[in-house]
């Protein structure tokens, strides 16, 4: 075998196991020297052998760019180390799992092109032990306390009578979602971009239910308390509570939620009964929820501490000590966006001269001003179509139809712009201990012939 042969395959294997050098080796920064810039010669011949075909785009190829054909998540490695499927009841075996004690799996970007999120596909979070299903969820019960004119019980049941329930559709997003995209890697469930999707919610404002028991002066923060034990067992500790400013409780698209995609809430996303706050880490939709405490100033339970759902005010050193104080909690999620079609890895017939893509975009508590398109690492974009939404907080679905100069390696990259104006970086910036915010733009590797 020849050394650039040689060269070749151990680079492929390299970009497995560890991107970054293969990085350096392609674009010459093996000992220490400066970034040259853009592909050429060997780094242009090593690269297209790596990702399987010349590169149409070559020119505009940014230099310390893994190919996505190489980064993580790309192909389905059959490795003993890659992606596990999950095995779970009811569930979807294309979700990958991120952990098994707690559970957390995820939902491959490619399986999130539904218009409504399947219960099926929808991605699973657990920080404790998953109780046992309740045996009657309409005598399900929880309470409102604290800061509140008269304490209100409540069963499912009574929560449905006494109520209006509504039903929309809307992103739940783990405040870690995008967190894989950290350099260095930061510490937590390693998500890419599928602690997300979208289903349709039927609940019980919550504004109405802290209306029934009657705020006082006082309220200024709530805190969720759920049926989950905690790891350990220990029953003195909580899995997860956290809460939030009494403004965003009052929210119209916060919900008590009994129903998922029109059917009961299933137990592992929390039935019978759960919250969904919109726009903000999921990790306020509390599950199996039994208690909200109406607390006078923040609530300092599980979760809501030192870098727990917290960013940095100023950048910090990527990989560096945090200083606690300066630090704030994670409110509003940031802008991201998706490609759900094709999937990362597609192969297209040689001599296709178009690739249909499509995806979603979400933007937090904002709403999607645009998504844009590129297959040419960056160096033109093309706007895509937005599709109505159904409601506040409901996903942008997008699509674009896109021509392809000639057969080859492209990299499809989509970004999407908020509407204050704000657009996906191109790789995950403000790094912090945990983790959060990290919405890099997502791109999928396909292959033409
Ligand atoms: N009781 C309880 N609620 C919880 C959690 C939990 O561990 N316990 N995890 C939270 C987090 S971190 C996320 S991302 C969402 C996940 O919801 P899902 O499993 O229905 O997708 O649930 C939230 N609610
Ligand atoms: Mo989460």
């Amino acid at each position: 075998m020849s050394t650039q042969g040689r060269i070749e395959r151990s680079l492929e294997e390299l970009y497995r196991d560890d991107p970054e050098r293969a990085d350096g080796i392609v674009h010459g920064r093996r000992t220490g020297a400066s970034r040259r810039g853009f592909l050429n010669g060997a780094g242009l011949a090593a690269m297209g052998a790596t990702v399987g075909a010349a590169i149409p785009f070559a020119g505009s190829m940014p230099a310390g760019l893994v190919p996505a054909a190489q980064a993580q998540g790309a192909a389905p490695a059959p490795a003993a180390k890659g992606p596990q499927p999950l095995d779970f009841p009811g569930k979807d075996k294309g979700l990958v799992v991120l952990g098994d004690r707690p559970l957390v799996a995820e939902t491959p970007e490619h399986l999130l092109d539904d218009e409504t999120t399947p219960t099926a596909k929808f991605f699973i979070r657990t920080n404790g032990q998953i109780p046992e299903a309740a045996a009657a969820a309409e005598g399900w019960r929880f309470s409102v306390d604290g800061e509140v004119n008269q304490r209100l019980d409540l069963t499912l049941g009574e929560l449905k009578s006494r109520f209006t329930p509504k039903t929309y559709r809307m992103v739940l997003e783990c405040g870690g979602n995008g967190r894989s995209l950290f350099q260095p890697q930061a510490r937590g469930n390693p998500w890419t971009n599928g602690g997300a999707g979208c289903a349709e919610w039927t609940g019980v404002p919550l504004s109405q239910v802290l209306n029934a028991a009657g705020l006082k002066e006082t309220a200024k923060y709530t805190a969720h308390y759920g049926a989950d034990p905690h790891l350990s067992g220990d029953a003195t500790k909580d899995s997860l509570s956290r809460g939030m400013p009494i403004a965003k409780a009052m929210e119209e698209h916060g919900l008590v939620v009994f129903a998922m995609n029109g059917e009961p809430l299933s137990n592992i996303h929390g039935g019978p009964v759960r919250l969904v706050v919109p726009g903000w880490p999921a990790s306020l939709s509390h599950k199996w929820l039994t208690r909200i405490t109406i607390r006078d100033r923040e609530h300092d339970g599980q979760g809501m501490t030192g870098t727990a759902y917290r960013v940095p005010n100023k950048p910090m050193v990527p990989g560096g000590k945090a200083d606690e104080r300066d630090f704030r909690i994670l409110e509003s999620m940031p802008v991201r966006s998706i490609v759900t079609a094709p999937a990362n890895g597609a192969r297209l017939p040689a001599g296709s001269r178009e690739v249909a893509m499509r995806g979603a975009a979400w933007a937090g508590d904002l709403t999607v001003a645009r998504v844009d398109v590129s297959i040419d690492f960056g160096a033109t974009w093309i706007a895509t179509q937005l599709a109505p939404t159904r409601n506040r907080y409901d996903w942008s679905r997008w699509s674009a139809s896109v021509p392809l100069p000639s057969d080859g390696y492209y990299e499809l990259w989509v970004r999407a712009t908020d509407s204050a104006g704000k657009a996906q970086p191109h790789v995950a910036g403000n790094w912090n201990p945990q983790g959060y915010g990290g919405n890099a733009l997502h791109r999928v590797a396909v292959l033409v012939g």
